[in-house]
């Protein structure tokens, strides 16, 4: 994860730091969300659906005295497919080599203090622990969500708990949906970067190109009307992106896996296809603040989730120098 740094180190403040730092954790925990709060852009797709991210994702968070380069990945899980086993590969990857490694850990809904007492966390939660740990990089632990928790003196000794699990970093309780605690992380993690020029230059936000991000926003769509394991069967192939001085013109293929998830993603008379259309089209327009027209193909990619070969093919590839 090297980029030749891009700005003059003059421009810089004396003691200017900067470093990488990987968002890690179960899936749903709150990973994406935390990146777009941080970033105050709606960067990373997030969805209430576990296992959305599916790659990583650099979103730059440039201020005057540091820049880190955030890392979303993938949701760390026992993955059996090809498509999973990518996922956790991203997620490994996106950890590896960073500064610091932030550890997501959504906070249980405890209702009593015997409750916060006897909680543990899950199995998943610490198998993602042991193989971040495996990676022998500094783990700050982030509890997410604890805008849910309403008695929040409750936190005490799931934190306590917490804290034996790993000699963390650091320990900070947030709520992305609130801003609560990001103040605090704002310090854990400017603190930990070593010294250092930007990686990126100031206006930079994301390492990934537009049409990337508009194959997201159409997976996003996708996620929003369709039920059940029709947008996990979906990747999205952006063909064609076309930027105008006002419209960007977009098209794009979702692929599924079986010919009968082809018909509920047109919908009765088109209408889902319409939905997915004009949904993408506000959600690209979101992000890039001009309007957005999107075509939509169709296409069948016979059980891709499950073939390496037509993974790659899809987009899915590892990169050589990770
Ligand atoms: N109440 C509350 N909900 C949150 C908060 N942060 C995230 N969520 C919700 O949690 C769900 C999952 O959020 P994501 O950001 O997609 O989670 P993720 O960890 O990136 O998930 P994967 O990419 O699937 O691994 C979404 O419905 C979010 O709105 C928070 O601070 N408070
Ligand atoms: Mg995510």
């Amino acid at each position: 994860m090297t980029d030749a740094p891009s700005d003059p180190p003059t421009e810089l403040p004396p003691g200017h730091r900067s470093g990488f730092v990987a968002i890690c954790g179960r899936p749903n925990v709150g990973k994406s969300t935390l990146l777009n709060a941080i970033l105050g852009e709606p960067l990373a797709v997030a969805t209430p659906h576990p296992q959305t991210t599916r790659e990583k994702l650099l979103g730059v968070w440039t201020e005057h005295a540091f820049q880190a380069v955030l890392v979303d990945t993938p949701g760390i899980h026992r993955a059996r497919s090809a498509l999973n086993q990518y996922m956790v590969g991203q997620a490994l990857a996106g950890a590896r080599d960073v500064d610091l490694v932030l550890l997501l850990v959504e906070t249980p809904l405890v209702r009593s203090a015997e409750d916060a007492h006897a909680w543990q966390p899950g199995e998943v939660a610490l198998e993602a622990l042991s193989l971040l740990a495996e990676l022998q990089r500094p783990i700050a632990l982030v509890m997410t969500k604890i805008d849910r928790l309403r008695d929040r003196d409750l936190m005490i000794p799931i934190l306590q708990t917490m804290s034996e699990a790993h000699p963390f970093e650091g320990i900070v309780p947030t709520a992305a949906a609130t801003g609560e605690g990001l103040e605090q992380l704002r310090s854990l993690v400017s603190d930990r970067l070593p010294q250092g020029p930007r990686y990126f230059d100031g206006e930079s936000l994301s390492d990934r190109p537009m049409r990337w991000h508009a194959a997201e926003l159409i997976r996003a769509e996708l996620f929003e009307h369709l039920r059940e394991e029709v947008p996990y069967s979906c990747a999205v192939v952006v063909t064609a992106y076309n930027e105008g001085s006002r419209v960007d013109r977009i098209s794009a293929t979702i692929f599924v896996e079986r010919p009968s998830q082809k018909g509920l993603v047109i919908g009765k008379g088109g209408r889902m296809i319409k939905k997915l259309r004009e949904g993408s089209q506000m959600r690209i327009a979101n992000l890039t603040g001009r309007v957005s027209e999107v075509h939509l193909n169709i296409d069948i990619a016979k059980n891709w989730t499950r073939d390496p070969s037509k993974l790659e093919t899809l987009g899915y590839r590892e990169e050589k120098d990770s």
